[in-house]
């Protein structure tokens, strides 16, 4: 899970045992990230088989060896190669991105019972459909804290999603602590949705959630969503009203009804200072800037806006993202346009523009599996967990195939999530069937070859606590 792109498995198995070490070249030894991955794949063989097992630069027969002398052209900068025989086991990739995803892979087929602790053969050739495969955290509407957020990404590795998109403001709450402007968390911050009690994450918690994240080769993608959805900063900070007055925090979940604008004096200051900061604090090449449902923006000024904040994430070296509505607006070349609701709109975006596709109908998390569901909303229709799976991101905008998808992403809105067992049973089993959508080549994807390997993730998913929809598809 997901299926890789090609694969033989073979009659026979290999032996893990107390002697079996994993094996790294002396050059590679201070490779970080190398480092963290041998570490994991150390915890993870562990506890799927008790085994603990050591590290060394030479390989014996029977060891598992990671390699980083792939081919970068054939494997790309995630594909791998994992080869299982009865000399041993060896994953090879063009980088440690690469091998991350290839001991992903070895760590799935390790029976995970206590009795059988052997590697089946195998040969396999493996490399993502699409380089962005992502979900959307909304922390604005309910806050999550940073515990909350390391267990989240750990959960998503497992689907090999490798971005994580935090919709860190909106009209119930401001969650980022920007320099310079204490009262978008002192006063932003403190609200939620439907009264909750709000929180934020300060640059050290922001900064420990990304290094997490990077430890599992996911970056980090932070929204500040403007100039809509505002309405958090316009209550904590008058400047940012052409009145002067910062209207009352918003706690309920209508959408549409706030604006920035730029008449008002501090909104230049605020745009350059919020970005510049996060540009700052997010390793990553992207930062998006919302731009969806700005229903009390007017036409030119949203134009106005948008142009104004891509200047500002350009001036940083960054890549702007938005909702699909910033096609609306003049896009640089690169931009990443994430398509949630309508085609035709996505589709103003300039030939040089990439999208991200987000189909509600398909992946939007906050959708009710079944009407029989306590939990979740109804407007884009049910998502059980084969809606999830059955979509070609190929098919979704007229003229946009795959040359110009640069991925896949599920968004969780969470006006109506208030905790995180809530966010767990919305998100999973159904992050793996995206994270198949997104990893697998269309034609070797259907419903019932992956309705069996799903429920066995299931399984290992309820296994290790996570309260998870039971979807009577899988039974
Ligand atoms: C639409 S999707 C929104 C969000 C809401 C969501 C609720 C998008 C870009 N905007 O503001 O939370 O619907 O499902």
């Amino acid at each position: 899970m997901p299926l890789p792109s090609s694969f033989e498995l073979r009659e026979g198995s290999l032996p893990i045992t107390a002697l079996t070490r994993i094996v790294i070249a002396d050059e590679h030894e201070h490779d970080h990230q190398h480092d963290q991955t041998v570490n994991h794949l150390i915890g993870d063989v562990q506890r799927a088989t008790g085994i603990h097992l050591a590290r060394t630069a030479t390989a014996a027969a029977g060891d598992i060896e990671l390699r980083l002398d792939g081919d970068p052209g054939q494997l790309g900068p995630e594909g791998y190669a994992l080869d299982i025989d009865e000399h041993g086991a060896t994953v090879r990739a063009a980088t440690p991105h690469g091998v991350w995803n290839g001991t992903r892979t070895l760590v799935q087929l390790l029976p995970h019972t206590p009795l059988d602790t052997s590697l089946p053969f195998a040969h396999i050739l493996d490399r993502p459909r699409y380089e962005w495969r992502g979900v959307m955290l909304d922390v604005a509407r309910h806050f999550f804290g940073v515990d909350q957020l390391l267990r989240f990404i750990e959960l998503i590795a497992r689907c090999k999603l490798n971005r994580l998109h935090l919709h860190l403001t909106d009209d119930q709450g401001w969650r980022i602590a920007i320099d310079g402007w204490p009262a978008l968390t002192g006063v932003g911050g403190s609200t939620g949705a439907s009264g909750s009690a709000g929180g934020y994450f300060t640059r050290a918690d922001y900064a420990e959630i990304v290094a997490h994240a990077a430890r599992h080769f996911i970056t980090v993608v932070p929204e500040l969503d403007m100039p809509g959805h505002t309405n958090a900063a316009l209550a904590s900070i008058p400047g940012l009203n052409l009145d002067g007055i910062a209207p009352p925090a918003y706690t309920g979940k209508g959408v549409g009804f706030s604006s920035l604008r730029l008449a008002a004096p501090a909104t230049r200051r605020f745009i350059s200072d919020v970005i510049g900061q996060l540009a700052a604090d997010t390793p990553g090449h992207y930062l998006h800037i919302g731009g969806d449902e700005a229903h009390a923006t007017d036409h030119a000024e949203y134009r106005q806006l948008v142009e104004l904040l891509q200047h500002e994430v350009r001036r940083h070296h960054k890549q702007m993202v938005g909702w699909e509505e910033i096609a609306n607006a003049d896009l640089a070349a690169g931009s990443i346009v994430q398509h949630w609701l309508q085609p035709d709109v996505a589709r103003r975006a300039p030939p040089d523009a990439r999208f991200v596709m987000s189909p509600a109908a398909h992946t939007y998390l906050d959708m009710k599996h079944t009407p029989q569901c306590t939990l979740g909303r109804r407007w884009a229709g049910f998502i059980d967990v084969d809606t999830a799976y059955d979509w070609d991101p190929a098919t979704l905008i007229d003229g946009i195939g795959d040359d110009r998808i640069a991925g896949v992403e599920a968004p969780l809105w969470t006006e109506k999530v208030a905790t995180f067992d809530d966010v767990q049973h919305l998100c999973f089993p159904r992050l793996a069937c995206l994270g198949e959508v997104g990893w697998t080549p269309q034609h070797l994807r259907n419903w019932s070859g992956f309705r069996p390997r799903l429920a066995v993730h299931a399984e290992r998913l309820a296994a290790i606590g996570v309260p998870l929809y039971r979807s009577a598809l899988l039974d």
